[in-house]
């Protein structure tokens, strides 16, 4: 079968990268836009397909048939809110030329009122964040633990995701090391189903009680206010070193996982332990799973780092690119499914205690359906910000368990749109509108904007005669599972959950060898950047209980002592699962930098088919902007290419110094293989190879490679005749994402 990239990605790659300009359907393109400001009212534009926003239903669930398309810039006259067709909006209504602003100028009034609240709150935690729209395709493989109508056979949901980060501010820069959240909404004909979890299986907390707690201290600190999105400050260093029940979230945190490559390329979890409840009422314990299509992948620090600089909104911009290519990501959803028992127990792990995983190999993810992203947003605002996610809302089929996060988290959902969305009435607001009918008795409120009929808004009425009725599970009611429920009123963790390092340590020990380097390096660059030295102590402590290497490593790192642990060392056997290293992908959506110069046209072009045809993305880095040839567009130039934006780089050619390139005024120039290469372009070869991607050339593309002190015989390094042929060993490679032989301290930990 294609890959639906391939049929639309050359399409998009100049759109997106700006070799051309986009086409709007049903709009010629052949015409070139008009720079002049329009004279005459025109016909508003056809809006894009993709303009159009969620589809819109009444409170009462029926379509309201407001046109979605009623987008901004729509119509012929520029109008005030309330349809007044207005002259002017450049100019404040004034006293003569240079006169008084005077105060009835009802238009200045109400432009500058409305922009002084565009802002609202941003959220509390993952305030930062992407979201798209798609479809959820049930397999059917669950419906003997499930009767939830949208995991059914083939049954299509359409669902919104967004994705976060979890301590920075709106603005902040996305690939800062830190959790993501990976939260869907399912519109299914049975009402709103929202699956809100994370790119880690756990969390650092047991009880929600605590959430405050390791916000506050995971968020910047109070009298400065910095640093901004991540967690390399005392105070989040405190807290864990203190609390360690977060000991297993941290050290995911600090492995690669911390630092996706890019949201299509990571792993959701439901976190909690949920209960299904088939339609014999039978039921099941269940962890949920999202499993990328594309494989898991991560970016290493150094990239992120210059990310942060170079590109901040590079997962926003990367998310948004894939799904304009046709390059729709996918996941599949999955499940691990426990018996419910009354202890609640697997394999001797609580499955009410979210800082516990039960490893894949104990207990295989089943997948149950797929999920594809289709469609980006048309209005950042109304639907990614404006969205909002609860875990309270489910549907007949799914219900919750006791653990003490999630009971904490039912309440916490609701009460945050409060303030966030500004009042009761969110779920109105189009994207959070169920696509199934509502019939509520919810009235009134903040931003009602409803016009309910009826004058019987409770139960039981006679006057509207006695409608609405109430449904028991036969006709589709939420009935709760009716649970036993017994015990003491306390305030107390049962036994289990005083284990803080076993899993920590499970990880630790099924990470290879780099990615345990990668880890070290993350403890020391975050523990480093506190300034009490008593918290590093006592971090280390902690990491004793994980591994005595981990902590010598991290304890060098420091300059201090290692310290002996306080608790034994568990024994777990490995989980693989939970490493990346060691299988392979698709390279689908892949981006292949191509530096070439205007002699290389034609073999460029070429490779820049094979690319495409390959499902990944050719982006031409030349010594200026233009046509390469006269024929290929360029889309980046040695001024604003820079290595990290790209997973590997082909080089056809060794550019001489252009005229702006730094440092290389008396370098010699002209021909003959000492000739000097372009020091930006030595800047990305070498930073390309650090961070272990592969990168390739032929012709005289060696004396890069030479010129940038790169030994043409080390991994991952390849040499060929064309370009065509050296992109399929570049295949291979990126089928493991990076050139992992090349870290040069993979062999050392073992
Ligand atoms: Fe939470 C947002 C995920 C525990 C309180 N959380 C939020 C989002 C995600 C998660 C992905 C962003 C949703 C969006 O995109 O709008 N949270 C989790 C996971 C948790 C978790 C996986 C543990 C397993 N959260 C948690 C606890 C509490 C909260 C224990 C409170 C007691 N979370 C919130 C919140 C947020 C939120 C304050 C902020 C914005 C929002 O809800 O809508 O209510």
């Amino acid at each position: 079968m294609e890959h639906p990239i391939k049929s639309t990605v050359e399409k998009v790659v100049d759109a997106v990268t700006g070799g051309g300009p986009a086409e709007i359907p049903g709009v010629p393109n052949s015409e070139p836009p008009s720079l002049e400001e329009p004279t005459e009212p025109r016909e508003p534009l056809p809006p894009k397909p993709d303009q159009s926003g969620p589809d819109t239903f009444s409170p009462t669930g029926q379509p309201t048939g407001v046109p979605q398309d009623k987008v901004a810039q729509g119509g012929a006259y520029l109008t005030t809110a309330q349809g007044l067709r207005l002259p002017d909006t450049d100019h404040s209504l004034k006293a003569g030329p240079r006169g008084p602003v005077l105060l009835q100028d009802h238009h200045l009034r109400e432009k500058v009122m409305h922009f002084d609240h565009e802002r609202i709150p941003e959220r509390v935690v993952h305030a930062r964040g992407a979201g798209a729209h798609g479809v959820f395709r049930g397999y059917g493989a669950a419906s003997n633990v499930t009767k939830a109508a949208f995991l059914a056979k083939d049954v299509e949901t359409p669902v919104f995701v967004r994705f976060s980060t979890v301590i920075g501010s709106r603005g902040s820069a996305d690939t800062v090391r830190d959790t993501r959240g990976f939260a869907t909404k399912f519109y299914t004909s049975e009402g709103v189903f929202d699956l809100i979890g994370n790119n880690c299986p756990i969390f650092f907390i047991q009880d929600a009680i605590k959430f405050p707690d390791v916000i506050h201290a995971a968020k910047w600190h109070p009298d400065r206010e910095i640093p901004q999105a991540q967690t390399a400050h005392d105070t989040f260093w405190d807290f864990v070193g203190l609390h360690t029940e977060g000991t297993f979230h941290t050290i995911w945190n600090m492995s690669d996982r911390g630092i996706p490559r890019s949201y299509r390329m990571m792993e959701g979890f439901g976190v909690h332990t949920f209960r299904l409840v088939n339609a014999e009422g039978a039921t099941t314990l269940v962890k949920f799973h999202w499993k990328p299509k594309l494989g898991v992948h991560s970016l290493v620090w150094e990239e992120a780092q210059l990310l942060n600089g170079v590109d901040p909104d590079f997962h926003r911009r990367d998310l948004f690119d894939a799904i304009e290519a046709g390059a729709y990501p996918e996941w599949e959803l999955g499940i691990q499914v426990f018996p419910d028992t009354p202890e609640q127990m697997f394999e001797g792990i609580d499955l009410l205690d979210s800082t516990k995983i039960v490893p894949e190999e104990l207990a295989p993810v089943q997948p149950i359906g797929l999920l594809t992203l289709n469609r980006n947003t048309s209005n950042f605002f109304a639907e990614t910000e404006q969205v909002a996610f609860h875990v309270g809302h489910l549907v007949p089929g799914i219900d919750v368990t006791d653990d003490p996060l999630l009971a904490g988290r039912l309440f916490s959902y609701l009460d945050t749109q409060i303030t966030r969305l500004a009042g009761p009435n969110f779920p109105q607001i189009p994207i959070n509108r169920p696509h199934a009918p509502v019939n509520d008795m919810l009235r009134d409120g903040f931003h009602q904007t409803a016009v309910h009929r009826g004058v019987a808004p409770y139960r039981p009425n006679s006057l509207d005669g006695g409608c609405p009725f109430t449904a028991g599970a036969a006709e589709g009611g939420y009935v709760e599972v009716p649970t036993q429920v017994s015990g003491r009123k306390v305030r107390e963790a049962p036994a289990s959950y005083a284990d803080h390092f076993s899993q920590a340590r499970l990880f630790w020990l099924s990470l290879t060898p780099v990615e345990r380097e990668h880890t070290i390096a993350a403890y020391t660059f975050e523990l480093a950047k506190c300034y009490e030295q008593a918290i590093k102590e006592r971090y280390l402590r902690v990491l004793a209980n994980i591994d005595p290497i981990l902590c010598e490593q991290v304890a060098e790192g420091l300059g201090l002592p290692a310290p002996a642990g306080s608790e034994p060392l568990a024994d777990p056997r490995p989980s693989p699962a939970l490493s990346q290293v060691g299988r392979t992908w698709p390279a689908d959506g892949r981006i292949i930098g191509i530096i070439a110069g205007d002699d290389d046209a034609a073999a460029v072009g070429d490779l820049r088919q094979a690319v495409l045809d390959g499902g990944m993305v050719p982006l031409i880095i030349a010594p200026t902007g233009g046509m390469l040839g006269g024929t290929l567009p360029v889309q980046r130039t040695f001024v604003t290419a820079r290595s990290v934006e790209f997973d590997a780089l082909l080089v056809a050619s060794a550019p001489a110094p252009g005229k702006d390139a730094y440092g290389a005024r008396d370098a010699k120039a002209g021909g003959g293989s000492d000739a000097a290469v372009d020091p930006r372009v030595l800047l990305l070869i070498t930073e390309a190879y650090r961070h272990a991607k592969p990168i390739g050339g032929w012709g005289t593309a060696s004396q890069v490679f030479t010129q940038a002190g790169i030994p043409t015989q080390a991994p991952g390094v390849l040499l060929g005749d064309d370009g065509p042929a050296v992109l399929r060993e570049t295949l291979q490679l990126l089928a493991a994402h990076r050139v992992w032989d090349r870290f040069p301290a993979a062999a050392a930990l073992t």
